[in-house]
């Protein structure tokens, strides 16, 4: 029995609900302010575009203070479903919000995501489309968006297609897509994008992997559900949303938790699963499905300062992380990085100057980057320092390379910013042999 796992009240939710075919499942920690909105377009999108299908909404809430889950099961559909669509859902619209439980003391989104996949498995849903709970651009298309390919064309795994803002999804932008892309050899833009849809097969076999270390159970659930889908050999693609908004984050104050979960589980991903990408020479575009939008999201502000200060500082506190870690020559280039990144605030800080941070010429080579990282891949697998302090140290280069992108790109729209994106992802497959032949050279002196 699937569902013996779970707590008594949540499988008393399941069996109020008996069976559904299609499921929005929402993970929320204090959105009382954004969760309504979302909940409205998931009703409306599977009433509009699944009507023959059961239907059931679920949240799954960290026991936030604020009513999150309050108003989840007080947020009726739109009128017009009745009014203008005549649609009387022929099934009726089911809403479930409930606490999920921590996984070994840790909860966080991905141990939200694990309650949703147990309900969607022991409901026997086809498709699960997730949604986060702070998004302001999600219209009711969005559920056919990442159902449809499920259910019309066989697909597992549907990531999201969208155009955020140039300084929105760094960790997206700087590692998971580059790295992900390079790896496996497949073009996913969105790996962590949060918002997604999986097949009933793709969540058995999620369920089945038994994989819920800390990170995955937090942030990392996310590159984690696309790395086990890529790995697992499920099929893959994309759909395009139109514009990700929701609410802002700026990498140098909001981002370093969360860099540290998504990171240290690619990492480990990465070791775990180099059998599958050691072979890979090539990457590949993946499906699309949608019809492409033109738009332009909203900007947020970043403070680069910070970023720069904090890499500058990164000398001091992790220097010997940084030695320990990287090869001499990425050692040697970083620690000269960190250098003019403090060189660059300070220009800026001088009262007689005019200057900002952005006007400085600062920039952070892609091949330097894209080596890091490799070298970061190495060091995790060989064990050169214990996986947070690992991390840690990786917090401020992030955090220089982000300010490099941002300086580099300050003229730009959004849509030209993501030339060095690619750009970017390019220099990844470019270093692949480096971190092909290192891997291996290790591997055979360890063997
Ligand atoms: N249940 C639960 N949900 C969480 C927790 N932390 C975050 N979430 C939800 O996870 C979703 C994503 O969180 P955000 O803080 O918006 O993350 P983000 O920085 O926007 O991440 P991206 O969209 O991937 O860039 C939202 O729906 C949050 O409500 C948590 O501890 N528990
Ligand atoms: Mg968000």
């Amino acid at each position: 029995m699937p569902s013996a796992t779970l707590p008594k009240a949540l499988r008393d939710e399941i069996e109020g609900v008996g069976k559904a075919d299609i499921m929005v499942g929402i993970p929320s920690f204090k959105n009382a302010t954004t969760i309504g909105y979302v909940v409205r377009a998931a009703q409306a999108g599977l009433v509009q575009y699944f009507p023959d299908l059961h239907p059931v909404v679920v949240n799954a809430d960290a026991g936030s203070p604020d009513g999150t889950q309050r108003v989840v099961v007080e947020t009726e559909p739109p009128d017009y479903i009745e009014q203008i669509l005549l649609v009387r859902p022929r099934n009726k619209l089911q809403r479930v919000s409930l606490t999920y439980p921590e996984l070994d003391g840790v909860g966080g989104k991905g141990a939200a995501l694990r309650t949703i996949f147990q309900i969607a498995r022991a409901l026997e849903v086809q498709a699960l489309v997730v949604v986060d709970s702070d998004l302001r651009s999600i219209v009711p298309e969005w559920i056919e968006l990442l159902a449809g390919p499920i259910l019309k064309g066989g697909f597992d795994y549907v990531a999201p297609l969208y155009a955020r803002y140039k300084y929105d999804g760094t960790i997206t932008n700087t590692v998971t897509y580059p790295l992900t892309r390079a790896l496996y050899g497949l073009r996913i833009r969105q790996p962590i994008g949060g918002d997604f849809g999986v097949s009933g097969d793709l969540i058995r076999h999620y369920l089945e992997q038994d994989d819920w270390t800390p990170d995955v159970s937090r942030f990392g659930i996310d590159i984690w559900m696309t790395t086990s889908a890529i790995t697992g050999g499920f099929a893959v693609c994309q759909t395009r949303l139109g514009a990700k908004v929701h609410d802002p984050k700026d990498p140098g104050a909001d981002l370093g938790p969360m860099f540290s979960q998504v990171v240290s589980t690619i990492l480990r991903l990465t070791e775990r699963h180099a059998e599958r990408w050691l072979e890979v020479e090539e990457t590949h575009q993946i499906p699309v499905y949608g019809f492409e939008r033109i738009i332009d999201p909203p900007p947020l502000t970043v403070d680069t300062r910070r970023l720069l200060e904090e890499f500058a500082k990164g000398r001091l506190t992790v220097g010997d992380e940084w030695q320990a870690a990287l090869a001499p020559e990425q050692y040697a280039a970083v620690m000269r990085l960190a250098s003019e990144a403090g060189e660059a605030v300070e220009a800026a800080t001088r009262a007689d100057t005019p200057t900002t941070v952005e006007d400085s010429r600062f920039g952070f080579p892609d091949e330097t980057w894209a080596r890091l990282i490799y070298d970061a891949c190495l060091a995790a697998r060989a064990r050169v320092l214990p996986m947070e302090r690992l991390i840690a140290s990786l917090i401020p280069l992030y955090f220089g390379r982000v300010a490099g992108l941002i300086i580099e790109t300050r003229e730009l729209t959004t849509d030209q910013a993501e030339a060095f994106v690619e750009r970017q992802a390019r220099a990844f497959e470019l270093a692949k042999p480096y971190l092909v032949d290192r891997w291996r050279a290790a591997a055979s002196h360890a063997g």
